[in-house]
């Protein structure tokens, strides 16, 4: 059996690199709380990705629970079925209802016009995934925010990086980020949350922290939501590699690209018009006209030790605990129930060598 290939592998910087910075934290015993490496890493980061205000967390899902709390989000909320869990979880363990708009045709992001066609009297906000770095159409998205006086607030888990057109982190009320193992950016677990103004990193900065304004005083219900000094010292070291492997990546995907250029039914997305994308993942959409279905293709690929991945596969909207909503309805989702029948993640990551992107191609392209 040739050797496994997985949808994605965390990168790591050399541990020597990383090796320093422990040795700080077992002289300091500054483990967590905001310490220093936790306040630079803060810095650096609203530096590197151009955003004014940042606040560091635990991971992915606490940023979307904090901004959700952060800006008191209640009633429904309108976002999207093809993404991970997560997104909806957010809203759901709160009591707030997700309500699901459909995909704009062709494209794996929310559509301003389904999203103004689902708003209620009790509609409080929209929440849009940048789908694999792909940006939304904020401008879309901002006018229908505008307009109807809802909160904005993208879910960048995706996104880290990603510049260019649209200036997408700085856009919305916030935005939140996942630095988890299998993301373009990792700091093992960790995540951040973007706002557009001091008083809400402010919020988000007391929220993650129990909701202690000082010591005596705690005046917001509060998680424990802290980045821990390894993950923030980690996270230090690999930004100084980001670009680096951001070359690597596209290398990859241009191979990829290529390859597949003249196979029927076989559709890659575009970057055309973004100006970094940090591609994060290899999404194939595989249509009527392929050799085989999606799911043979799959089952083909595991067989040969290959793991792809069908993110968002099945719609979030899906899973039991959403069937019974009115929006859950696959007649009021056809392109996302399109996307997610067609969607298979390849294997992207910098360490994937040519010869093994080779073996993935050839049995792609039924070789
Ligand atoms: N919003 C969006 C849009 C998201 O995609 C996510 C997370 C979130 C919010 C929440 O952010 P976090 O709270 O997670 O920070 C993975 C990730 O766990 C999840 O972070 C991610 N999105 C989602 C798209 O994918 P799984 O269950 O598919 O991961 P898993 O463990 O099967 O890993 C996939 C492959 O990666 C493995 O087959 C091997 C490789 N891998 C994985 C890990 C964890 C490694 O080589 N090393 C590792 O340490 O969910």
């Amino acid at each position: 059996m040739d050797k496994p290939l997985y949808v994605t592998r965390p990168y790591l910087p050399p541990l020597a690199e990383v090796l320093p910075s422990l040795e700080s934290i077992w002289e300091r015993r500054v483990l967590t709380n905001a310490g220093p490496y936790h306040q630079e890493f803060e810095r650096e980061l609203a530096s590197f990705l151009g955003v004014p205000h940042i606040s560091l967390v635990t991971n992915g899902t606490v940023a979307l629970s904090l901004a959700l709390e952060a800006l008191d989000i209640q009633g429904e909320v309108i976002t999207t079925p093809f993404s991970f869990v997560a997104t909806s979880h957010a809203l759901m363990m709160r009591g707030v209802e997700p309500v699901f708009a459909d995909l704009a045709y062709g494209s794996v992001n929310i559509d301003p016009v389904q999203v103004e066609k689902a708003i209620t009297d009790r509609t409080t906000a929209i929440m849009p995934v940048h789908c694999y770095g792909i940006p939304c159409d904020v401008n879309g998205l901002e006018t229908v925010a505008r307009n109807h006086h809802l909160h904005l607030i993208y879910d960048a888990a995706h996104a880290f990086g990603v510049g260019g057109r649209d200036d997408i982190l700085n856009r919305g009320d916030m935005s939140t980020l996942s630095f988890h193992a299998t993301k373009a950016f990792n700091t093992f677990e960790g995540g951040a949350i973007i706002s557009s103004n001091a008083e809400r990193k402010g919020a988000i900065d007391r929220l993650r922290n129990f909701g202690f304004r000082d010591e005596l005083c705690v005046d917001a219900l509060g998680a424990n939501g802290k980045m821990s000094e390894f993950s923030a010292a980690l996270g230090l070291v690999q930004l100084t590699h980001f670009e680096d492997i951001r070359r690597r990546r596209q290398e990859i995907d241009a191979r990829y690209r290529s390859a597949f250029a003249d196979v029927a039914g076989l559709t890659c997305l575009s970057y055309d018009g973004i100006d970094r994308p940090n591609y994060s993942y290899f999404p194939v959409f595989i249509g009527p006209e392929f050799r085989v279905t999606r799911d043979a293709l799959y089952d083909e690929l595991k067989s040969r030790n290959i793991h792809g991945r069908r993110y968002f596969y099945p719609l979030i909207s899906n899973f039991a605990m959403y069937r019974g909503l009115p929006s859950s309805r696959p007649i009021n989702l056809p392109n996302a129930t399109r996307m997610a029948n067609e969607v298979l993640c390849l294997p992207m990551y910098p360490d994937l060598d040519a010869a093994d992107q080779d073996r993935i191609i050839g049995i792609v392209r039924g070789d």
